[in-house]
């Protein structure tokens, strides 16, 4: 099993929404180095010697937050700077997007981003107090930085007081989502013509924001034929058994391109994928899982398979698409060979004393050659074994075993045996092949030959009932 590409670092503030802790009203609380507190900002410092962040509940003095039910105020009870410190990759393309708003007016804040100790400001916001303002861009990691601020400083108020004012939320800085996909097969193998095997595929997301409208495909496997009604998602968002119909939920199979198709993550319906968090925030991913049955053509191969998925990175202007690959997964199959057995006596009747010679045939329709063929051929006791040959191998009259050996693909063997008759009567007798591999027909392993023998000399039916 190969392994899929290593993700770059990912890239992401904690907590950008502000939503933790939850508080009530308007609360001012230690930040997040303020490990000693109960209840603490996760993910934010401040700059201000108190170390306090102030959060508002959505709806506090009228201020709806923009995202979830939680907001911040830059300052709270000293002018600060509002930071996160992220270690990054130089050379990593990060993006950003905030909500701004003023608070008695117009405020305004600036955006900071850089080493510790040296950001450079990237942007200005100005907003007033009726609505949240929208902002996104870009920031490029320079080379040797491989610690990164990103800072919101106030620079004005409209109170005067620039500890008042500069609402925030909604808040993203980091890298693009970059989603890998695992596959396994349950069980691992080696498989025999005709078991179900279990694919299970997992979708993480590795980058830093969501990666949208995600879906999975999985053409199934060559030598493989798809088990209706296998469609799971096993966890993640939306989990449950899925229908093989389209559009009804959020998978599908496709007969007509013999794939699995799946739409993953939060908000997936049966017509667009969903959302599927980064890994920070959804460790484990998101899991499906189908099933197929191995096909007789897949004897003694190797089945080979990828899956592939395609989502979006929409952090920037306008949707970047993307795809991942899943590790190659490979199962074993055992090799298969159908054996059948043909059986003919030379003669229907025959008298007591003549001898009864049958022709037995074991040949291999393959797909596989055939090894350690042997042809069971016991003789009854009303048959006295006279001589055997066999082409290829070797008839043992004690064990009525013909040992054939090897049989290549399309390959007959023969055996002549003959036995002289020493009763009358019906003798029915059967010979049944065996090799080593699988056999997927044993239904046609076996035939048998029915000889009528007369007294010598001839004066009946020996077949009738005697009188
Ligand atoms: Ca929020
Ligand atoms: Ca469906
Ligand atoms: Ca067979």
């Amino acid at each position: 099993m190969t392994a899929p590409p290593a993700a770059p670092l990912r890239v992401a503030l904690a907590n950008g929404s502000f939503e933790e802790p939850a508080v009530t009203g308007v609360e001012i609380l230690p930040d997040a180095s303020q490990t000693q507190a109960a209840k603490r900002v996760p993910g934010w410092l401040t700059t201000a010697s108190d170390h306090r962040i102030e959060l508002w509940r959505s709806g506090f003095n009228g201020v709806p937050a923009a995202e979830g039910v939680q907001f911040a105020e830059l300052n709270a009870n000293q002018v600060s700077t509002l930071y996160q410190d992220l270690p990054t990759t130089p050379g990593t393309k990060l993006y950003w997007r905030l909500y701004h708003r003023g608070r008695q007016g117009e405020d305004t804040m600036a955006l900071d981003i850089g080493a510790p100790g040296s950001t450079v400001e990237q942007r200005r916001f100005t907003d007033g107090n009726t609505a949240w303002g929208y902002y996104t861009g870009t920031y490029t990691v320079p080379d040797g930085q491989t610690l990164t601020r990103f800072a919101f400083r106030s620079v004005s108020a409209a109170g005067g007081n620039r500890s008042v004012g500069n609402f925030l939320d909604g808040i993203f800085f980091g890298t693009a989502p970059y989603v890998t996909l695992a596959k396994t097969a349950i069980p691992a193998g080696p498989l025999e013509v005709g078991d179900a095997v279990t694919y299970r595929i997992t979708a993480k997301n590795e980058g830093g924001g969501g990666a949208e409208n995600l879906i999975l495909t999985d053409v199934i496997p060559q030598g493989t034929t798809y088990l209706p009604g296998s469609l799971r998602i096993v966890d993640g968002p939306n989990a449950g058994a899925k229908s093989d119909a389209k559009g009804d939920d959020q998978a599908y199979y496709d007969a007509q391109a013999n794939k699995v198709v799946f739409h993953l993550g939060n908000g997936a319906s049966g017509v667009e994928g969903g959302s599927l968090p980064n890994t920070g925030t959804l460790p484990p991913g998101t899991t499906v899982e189908y099933r197929a049955v191995i096909d007789l053509a897949a004897a003694g191969k190797h089945i080979s398979n990828t899956a592939t998925a395609t989502y979006e990175n929409r952090l920037g202007d306008t949707p970047e698409p993307l795809t991942a690959t899943s590790n190659e997964q490979i199962t074993e199959v055992k090799p298969a060979a159908d054996l059948t057995v043909a059986k003919a006596a030379d003669a229907t009747t025959v008298t007591v004393g003549q001898t009864v010679t049958y022709r037995i045939t074991v040949h291999n329709t393959g797909p596989n050659p055939a090894t350690g063929v042997t042809v069971t051929d016991q003789l009854p006791d009303d048959l006295t074994f006279l001589s055997a040959d066999g082409t290829p191998g070797s008839y043992d009259p004690a064990t009525g075993q013909w040992t054939v050996g090897d049989l290549a693909d399309g390959a007959t063997a023969t055996l002549v045996l003959r036995a002289k008759a020493t009763k009358t009567g019906r003798i029915t007798n059967t010979a049944t092949a065996a090799g080593n591999e699988e056999d997927p027909d044993p239904t046609n392993n076996t035939d048998a030959a029915t000889v009528c023998v007369d007294p010598a000399p001839s004066c009946c039916d020996p077949c009738s009932p005697r009188k």
